[in-house]
C-alpha cells in the first residue's frame, strides 16, 4: 500500500486519508489499487464491444505473430481505437451540452410562467446575448426576447442548421478552416448521434475520418452545449464579479450545520444555498445547537456557486470522498457527473445524508429529491431542513477537520476581466505585446488517482506563472491553484517580473479562476476576442491548455475542441489510444498540419511547462514579438 504522502500533495487530504485506514473507509486509492494492473488491450484502446460478433481485442503484438490483428466484422487497430475514442469524446461533449439544455429548460419554465424560484437576473446580459444571436432584442418586452432566445438555443441542439449560433464568435479563418474541414458543427445533438452512428459496425471505417467528427463533435460542446451553459447560467444566476472566499477541508464548521452541494449544474445548488439562508432554516439549526449553516462546494457545481455567490470549496475530485470523512457533513447534495458512486456508501458509514436530485443521475440507496424548476425551492427547503436534523446524530468524537482555510479570489468571468481592464483587451494585448505577460495557459479539468492528487496541476501552475505566463483556471484546478496559494494578488510574488508587475498594477492573482468546466467556454470566446482584436486566427495566439490530471470523457472534450479551435493542449496522461500508431500520430502531431495545434502528453510538470514555453515562444517569435 503507498504511503497517503504518496497519494496527495495537501495535508487535509493526508489526514482524511490516514483517517479513512483507521476506520476502515475504502477510497478511490484502495480500489486504483485492486483494479492495478489494468488490461493491456483496453488501456490501448484496441478491445470492440461495438457488436455480438466480438467482443473483440488487437494483440499489441499483432504485427508479430499475424493474428489477432482484426476483429471479427475485420476492423483493425486503428478503427476500433478511432471508434473507441470517438465514443468517449461524444460522452464528453453529451455531458456538458446536456446540462447546457437544462439550463434552456429553466429560463423555459421563466418565460412559460412555471416557476418563480428563478428569475432574469442580468436583464443587459440576455439582451446582449439574444442580439448576438441574430435576435431583436432592442425595444422589446423582456420576456419575448427570452423567449426566442429559448428557440434560438434549442434550435442550436437540433440538425436543422449549417452551424451553431456562438460560432460567428471565432475567427472568420477558423470558421473557414473548419468548413474546408468538414468541422463545422451543425447542431450538438446532431453531432453526437452522428457520432454513434458512424462508429457501428460497417459505418466510419477510416480512423483519420472518425476523428473529423470526433472534433466537430468536441466544437459543438465548446462552442454551443458548454457556451449556452455558461451564457444561459450568468443570466439566469448572475454574471460573476470579483470576489474572495475560502478553500479546503477547513471550510467545514466544527459548530455549523455543514452542507456541501456536489455536481455540476447551479440550478439546484443555488435553491439550496438560497433555503440554507433563509432565517427560519438558520433559527432550526440554532435550535440544534449549530452556530448556523454551511455551503460548501465541490467539483463544478462548487465552481459554479463560488464564481457567483461566493460559497467556499471544500475540495476537488479526489476530496470528494475524503470531505465525508471528515465526519462532519450533515448533507452531500448531488445534481450531475463526477460524483463518485462510492460517495453513498461512505456516507453510510457517517451520519452524512447523501441527496440525489435529478432524474437522469440517481443512485441506489441515496435519499432521492426530484427537482424541477416549478417545486425547486420547496425541495430544498426539505433538503436543508433534512441536514439541520441530521446535525444532532452528528458524533464529535469521529469529528476531525484538518486544517485552517486558505483564501482565494474567484469571479473572472470575461466581462469581469474587461471591466478590470476598463472596457477594452489593450491594455492586455499591450502587456502580451511588451512581453511582460507572454501568454496565457489554461489548466483545467480533474484528479486522477493515477497521480499524486495535484501535484501536477499546481506543478504546472507554478512553473507558468514563474515565466510571465499567466494561467487561467477551471474546474477541479480551482480548488488546487486556491490551495496553493495561487488565486490571491499576493501570489503575484511568486510570478515572474513581468506578470508580477501586471498583477500588481491590477490586483489580480496571477492564476485567474474563470469558473466550471462548462465555463471553459469563456476561455474559448476570450480566445476569439483576442485574435480577432489582433487580426489572426487562434492558432496563432501565444497560448496553451493542459489537463495534467484528467480523468474524464468531458475533459477529453473540452482538450479536443480547444486543439480543434487551434490551442495546443498538453495532458497529464494519454487517452486510451495508443494501440493505433495512425490515431496517435494524428493526435500528437497530425492535427498540426490540418488545424494548427495539436495534443501533447507529458506526466512531469515542469516539462509540461517547457512544452507550453516553446509553443508560445514560437507564437511570440511569429507574431514579431520577442519571445
Ligand atoms: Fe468485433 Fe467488429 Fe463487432 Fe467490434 S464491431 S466487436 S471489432 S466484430
Ligand atoms: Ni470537471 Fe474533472 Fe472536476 Fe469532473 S468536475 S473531476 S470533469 S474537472
Ligand atoms: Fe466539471
Amino acid at each position: 500500500q503507498r504511503s497517503v504522502e504518496e497519494l496527495s500533495i495537501w495535508e487535509d487530504a493526508r489526514s482524511m486519508l490516514r483517517k479513512a485506514r483507521a476506520e476502515g473507509v475504502e477510497t478511490a486509492w484502495d480500489r486504483l489499487e485492486q483494479q492495478t494492473p489494468h488490461c493491456t488491450f483496453c488501456e490501448l484502446g484496441t478491445t470492440c464491444r461495438n457488436c455480438v460478433m466480438g467482443p473483440c481485442r488487437i494483440s499489441p503484438k499483432a504485427t508479430k505473430s499475424g493474428k489477432l490483428q482484426r476483429g471479427v466484422c475485420g476492423a483493425d487497430a486503428d478503427v476500433i481505437v478511432a471508434r473507441n475514442f470517438g465514443r468517449f469524446i461524444a460522452g464528453g461533449s453529451a455531458g456538458h451540452s446536456d446540462h447546457g439544455r437544462d439550463l434552456i429548460e429553466v429560463l423555459e419554465a421563466i418565460v412559460e410562467g412555471e416557476t418563480t424560484d428563478y428569475a432574469i437576473r442580468d436583464e443587459a446580459k440576455l439582451r446582449r446575448i439574444a442580439a448576438e444571436l441574430g435576435i431583436d432584442a432592442a425595444e422589446r418586452p423582456l420576456m419575448d426576447v427570452a423567449r426566442d432566445l429559448v428557440d434560438e438555443c434549442y434550435s442550436d441542439f437540433g440538425s436543422r442548421r449549417k452551424s451553431v449560433g456562438f460560432l460567428a464568435r471565432a475567427p472568420e479563418k477558423r470558421r473557414a478552416l473548419w468548413e474546408k474541414l468538414g468541422m463545422t458543427p451543425r447542431g450538438v445533438d446532431r453531432e453526437i448521434a452522428e457520432m454513434m452512428h458512424r462508429t457501428h459496425m460497417g459505418c466510419d471505417n477510416d480512423a483519420p475520418n472518425t476523428l473529423i467528427h470526433a472534433a466537430r463533435c468536441a466544437l459543438a460542446d465548446g462552442w454551443s452545449g458548454s457556451m449556452i451553459g455558461t451564457e444561459l447560467s450568468d443570466i439566469i444566476f448572475g454574471v460573476p464579479t470579483p470576489s474572495m472566499s475560502t478553500a479546503n477541508l477547513g471550510i467545514l464548521k466544527k459548530d455549523t450545520v455543514n452542507i456541501l452541494v456536489h455536481g455540476h449544474n447551479p440550478v439546484v445548488s443555488e435553491m439550496i444555498l438560497a433555503a440554507a439562508r433563509e432565517p427560519q432554516l438558520i433559527a432550526a439549526a440554532k435550535a440544534h445547537g449549530a452556530s448556523g449553516i454551511t455551503v460548501g462546494g465541490l467539483c463544478c457545481t462548487g465552481n459554479e456557486l463560488l464564481m457567483r455567490q461566493g460559497i467556499p470549496m471544500a475540495g476537488n475530485h479526489l476530496m470528494t470522498e475524503l470531505a465525508i470523512v471528515t465526519g462532519a457533513v450533515e448533507a452531500v447534495v448531488v445534481d450531475y457527473q463526477c460524483i463518485m458512486p462510492s460517495l453513498v456508501q461512505i456516507a453510510g458509514c457517517y451520519h452524512t445524508r447523501f441527496i440525489t436530485t435529478a432524474g437522469k443521475a440517481r443512485f441506489t440507496g441515496a435519499i432521492h429529491f426530484d427537482i424541477h424548476p416549478h417545486n425547486a425551492m420547496e425541495e430544498a427547503r426539505k433538503i436543508v431542513q433534512m441536514a439541520v436534523d441530521a446535525f444532532a446524530e452528528r458524533d464529535p468524537k469521529r469529528v476531525e477537520i484538518p486544517v485552517e482555510p486558505v483564501r482565494i479570489m474567484t469571479g473572472f468571468s470575461n466581462e469581469a476581466i474587461l471591466n478590470a481592464l476598463g472596457g477594452s483587451l489593450t491594455p492586455l494585448l499591450d502587456a502580451v505585446k511588451a512581453g511582460s505577460i507572454r501568454g496565457f495557459v489554461a489548466i483545467v479539468g480533474c484528479n486522477n488517482p493515477k497521480i499524486q492528487q495535484d501535484s501536477a496541476n499546481v506543478g504546472l501552475a507554478k512553473a507558468l506563472i514563474e515565466r510571465d505566463i499567466m494561467v487561467l483556471a477551471t474546474g477541479c484546478v480551482t480548488t488546487a491553484a486556491g490551495k496553493a496559494g495561487l488565486l490571491v494578488p499576493e501570489a503575484a510574488s511568486m510570478a515572474g517580473p513581468g506578470l508580477k508587475a501586471v498583477c500588481t498594477a491590477l490586483g489580480i492573482p496571477p492564476v485567474l479562476h474563470m469558473g466550471s468546466c462548462v465555463d471553459n467556454s469563456r476561455i474559448m470566446h476570450l480566445c476569439g476576442l483576442i485574435a480577432n482584436e489582433l487580426g489572426v486566427d487562434i492558432s496563432d495566439l501565444p497560448v496553451g491548455a493542459s489537463s495534467p490530471e484528467w480523468y474524464s470523457e468531458k475533459a477529453a472534450a473540452i482538450g479536443m475542441y480547444a486543439v480543434a479551435s487551434g490551442v495546443y493542449t498538453h495532458l497529464g496522461l494519454p487517452p486510451n489510444i495508443l494501440g493505433s500508431q495512425t490515431v496517435t500520430d494524428l493526435a500528437l502531431n497530425g492535427l498540426e498540419g490540418l488545424v494548427g495545434a495539436s495534443f501533447a502528453v507529458e506526466p512531469d510538470p515542469l516539462k509540461a511547462a517547457d512544452l507550453l514555453d516553446a509553443r508560445i515562444r514560437a507564437k511570440r517569435e511569429a507574431l514579431g514579438l520577442k519571445p
